[in-house]
């Protein structure tokens, strides 16, 4: 069984978030998605999510390719992450690119994906405002 993971906010699921969970599936057989609390978003990442943390979970968990989902709470618990859960695979979209290599130490895979080009939260939220105005 071997076991991927990956980490991020995940807000306004779209299908650029669909694409990256359905290669990092691919690349094992069960995968941890560590999301991002409300909490960690607004202090580490200045971002305001639409939906709340417990939103964001319940629509990943309807995702086939997602098994279990957990919060993340801050930068530095990854290496602890590998370790509790078994990791063999760290995924990542490539916008993080060589970010977590430090990762390599604790004997897993590191492996950046191409991001899914022309969709992201930002995008989303700056074309909703266009057309709202
Ligand atoms: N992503 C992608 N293509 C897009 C948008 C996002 O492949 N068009 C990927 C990102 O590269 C990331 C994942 O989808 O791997 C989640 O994206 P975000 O929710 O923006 O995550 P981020 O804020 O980068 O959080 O500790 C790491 C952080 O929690 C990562």
């Amino acid at each position: 069984m071997k076991r991927v993971i990956t980490y991020g906010t995940f807000d306004l699921l779209h299908y650029g978030h669909i694409n990256l969970l359905r290669r990092a599936k691919a690349l094992g057989d069960y995968l941890v998605v560590v999301l991002s609390s409300d909490e960690f978003n607004l202090s580490e990442k200045q971002k305001k999510c639409y939906f709340t943390y417990e939103e964001r979970k319940m629509l990943l968990e309807s995702i086939r390719y997602v098994d279990l989902v957990i919060p993340e709470n801050s930068w530095e618990q990854k290496r602890s992450d590998i370790h509790d859960y078994h990791i063999d695979t760290f995924v990542m979209g490539d916008d993080w690119e060589g970010e977590f290599n430090f990762l390599k130490e604790e004997g897993i895979e590191v492996i950046y994906i191409p991001r899914t080009p022309e969709i992201s939260t930002t995008q989303i939220k700056n074309d909703l405002n266009y057309v709202m105005k």
